[in-house]
């Protein structure tokens, strides 16, 4: 397999379920800008929207949108745990969280990355965007839960982690969420995190 990816994007959710099932693949740095992939390729010729994740199958499929490549992933190893099976109830609470982090969390952050200054006025809108949506997390996350859907990590987990974390990145306290705040510490702990993050250069390899 081979995960098309920017550093720090929303590809990193895949790039750490790829971790955490322990499966070979391959990584291609892919510069969304220039739509050009690391191996000189269009990029649009893979991913019409231009849009990372976008994961190539073995068969030499390619799958987009990251609900989609996430529960691929976790279909291939069923053993892993990372998506309830198919069919189940379970299995729809957990396409309910991946639609939820992308349309609504994901999507809360996208006018920080829009390449255009927000005013003042604006920030504060898009920030009370992001609060709404993390909210809906502290709520998920009342019960004392340790992950969105109970005490097993899932796919869900490392899509909403990852979009989570950009918080830090563009100036958006969580202090008023800390039951989030400790969920997202307690993903960036796990090893596959770790490692992914280490592998895209968001950071260093501890000593
Ligand atoms: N609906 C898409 C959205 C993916 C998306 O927004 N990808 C961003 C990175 S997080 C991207 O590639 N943007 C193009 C760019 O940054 O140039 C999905 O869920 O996979």
């Amino acid at each position: 397999m081979k995960l098309h990816y920017k550093p720090g994007a929303c590809s990193l959710a895949s790039h750490i379920i790829l971790n955490e099932l322990g499966v070979s693949f391959d990584l291609d740095k892919t510069d969304t800008g220039a739509n050009k992939t690391e191996a000189g390729d269009n990029f649009l010729e893979i991913s019409p929207n231009g849009y990372v994740p976008a994961l190539i199958t073995d068969e030499g499929e390619i799958i987009t949108e990251n609900p989609a490549v996430l529960q691929y992933l976790a279909d291939q190893s069923p053993d892993a745990g990372l998506a309830p099976p198919n069919g189940t109830l379970a299995r729809v609470r957990l396409q309910e969280a991946l639609n939820f982090v992308s349309s609504e969390l994901h999507k809360s952050f996208s006018p920080f990355f829009s390449g255009k200054e927000l005013n003042d006025e604006q920030r504060q809108r898009v920030e009370a965007g992001v609060h709404r949506r993390a909210t809906h997390v502290e709520q998920c996350l009342a019960d004392g839960r340790a992950f969105l859907l109970g005490d097993t990590f899932t796919v869900a987990d490392a899509y909403a982690f990852v979009v989570l974390n950009w918080a830090g990145f563009v100036g958006v306290s969580l202090d008023a969420h800390p039951k989030t705040q400790a969920y997202v510490a307690r993903i960036a702990a796990r090893p596959s995190s770790i490692k992914a993050m280490v592998s895209e250069g968001l950071m260093e390899q501890a000593a």
